[in-house]
């Protein structure tokens, strides 16, 4: 009786360490789930950008042969006179035209960059899928395009930000 108790005992204890431990192991960048934070969560916070700075330009290369930079029709969407960057492209206002339409394009996609680049948010998409149809997005030329992929990664960037 009193062997059964502390084998209870026991395995609520190892129990508890393997839920404790499953608290801590932190996801990987390619974890593929169901999280993702806003535009404005990754522009409030800038510490907690991982695999990019929020001074890189929109249009640098990446390191990864797999993952494409951005491709924007114009270097300076803001019309600040300085090449745009990630920061940038968060606080871009969008407008009804067609460089209106890009602007609400790569706010979204920029904030979908940083969710598929942090190891602590387990976002559907990988970046090496969704850049390439951002950038065939942009060159279409097309509104109603940019306008639909920029909905389609807003709802994923609103699924909840777990940081
Ligand atoms: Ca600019």
């Amino acid at each position: 009786m009193k062997r059964t108790f502390v084998t209870g005992i026991l395995s609520l204890l190892i129990a508890g360490l393997v839920a404790a431990l499953g608290l801590v192991v932190p996801a990987s960048a390619s974890t593929i789930g169901s999280e993702g934070c806003t535009p404005g969560y990754w522009k409030n916070h800038p510490t907690s950008w991982q695999e990019a700075k929020p001074t890189r330009l929109l249009t640098k290369d990446h390191r990864s042969v797999r993952i494409v930079a951005f491709a924007p029709s114009t270097d300076d969407l803001n019309h600040d006179g300085l090449p745009d960057t990630y920061m940038d492209a968060l606080s871009f206002k969008g407008g009804s035209d067609l460089e209106g339409a890009e602007q609400i394009l790569l706010r979204a996609a920029v904030a979908a960059y940083l969710n598929a680049a942090h190891e602590g948010v387990a976002y559907p998409l990988r970046r090496q899928t969704f850049i390439p149809e951002v950038n065939a997005a942009i060159a279409s030329g097309d509104r109603q395009t940019m306008i639909d992929l920029a909905t389609e990664l807003d709802d994923l960037n609103n699924l909840g930000c777990p940081l």
